[in-house]
């Protein structure tokens, strides 16, 4: 690995992202999970006073149902600039499992359109039934509507592949530098948070790209403490993880992205904000 260059990285400060709702997790299994608008709006401002700069977001009907309507994006987006006026907001254009690419794209039609959302780079089983699609021709299409708007791609990668398709469309002009990545460990049909396959997939990426690395359940510590030691930045979030130690539900967003700080001070790490996290991922 080039040690000079991964030190320069280290030397960074931390990116905290914080994934507060997701599509696929649910009031019964953690009641924080956010689904008003209000509720998002304190669950953001929670992980924001903890440290997070950016915020992954999904968001919800009143009843919990994901949805990715432009309306409601408006709505919740608008409440998180009241409480948090610089906080990064990245939607999602993942959607839940089994939305159409046209509503799961709807986001990143917002105005002011957002300075970065996610991109999901490959197909892949997502836990026992479901299949999470993404065709070569739908990330083109979904890289190429990004390009034309302006947007920055988070390149969200569950498995080695994902990270080779995007660097073909990066070969191809389709995805452009410096590229940034979200490697996802632990869902079940993508990689393992196995020590050996983090590095694998860090030790992947083209030296001038920056990543962010997310560990799913019991995992997200683990993984988030790698990301930390490999001067990459982090994710954490009930969408990725409803518990702060075993057997113990978070509370909140706001004490994953506490136990992150925590570790990260541990390390040595100190944190980005907003701004100094828009000038290390060039947004
Ligand atoms: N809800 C998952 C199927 C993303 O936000 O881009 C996909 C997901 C990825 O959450
Ligand atoms: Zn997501």
């Amino acid at each position: 690995m080039h040690i000079k260059k991964r030190f320069d990285a280290w030397l960074q400060k931390l990116i905290i992202t914080a994934a507060i709702c997701g599509a696929e997790v649910s009031k019964k299994q953690n009641p924080n999970i956010p689904y008003t608008v209000e509720e998002i709006g304190n669950e953001t401002e929670s992980a924001y006073n903890a440290g997070a700069s950016i915020i992954h977001l999904h968001v919800r009907e009143d009843d919990g149902t994901s949805t990715q309507s432009i309306k409601r994006f408006k709505e919740c987006i608008a409440e998180i600039k009241k409480k948090c006026p610089d906080v990064i907001i990245m939607p999602s254009t993942g959607g839940a499992v089994g939305m159409t690419n046209e509503e799961r794209l709807q986001p990143i039609y917002l105005q002011p359109a957002p300075l970065i959302a996610s991109l999901d780079c490959g197909t892949m089983n997502f836990g026992e039934d479901e299949i999470f699609v993404n065709t070569e021709t739908s990330i083109k299409y979904f890289a190429k509507e990004m390009n034309r708007i302006g947007i920055k791609p988070e390149l969200e990668c569950f498995d080695k592949s994902h990270i080779d398709m995007a660097l073909r469309q990066h070969a191809k002009g389709i995805i452009k530098s410096p590229m940034h990545f979200n490697l996802v460990f632990g869902v079940n049909g993508g990689i393992t948070a196995s020590p050996r396959d983090i590095s694998f997939l860090v030790e992947s990426l083209p030296k001038d790209s920056t990543f962010t690395l997310t560990g799913i359940g019991r995992h997200e510590f683990l993984v988030a403490t790698m990301a930390i030691l490999y001067g990459g930045h982090v994710r954490v979030g009930l969408e990725d993880n409803l518990f702060l130690s075993k057997g113990k539900l978070a509370e909140s967003n706001g004490q994953l992205v506490e136990k992150v700080v925590r570790i990260a001070s541990e390390l040595g790490r100190e944190i980005a904000s907003p701004i100094e996290a828009r000038e290390i991922l060039k947004l």
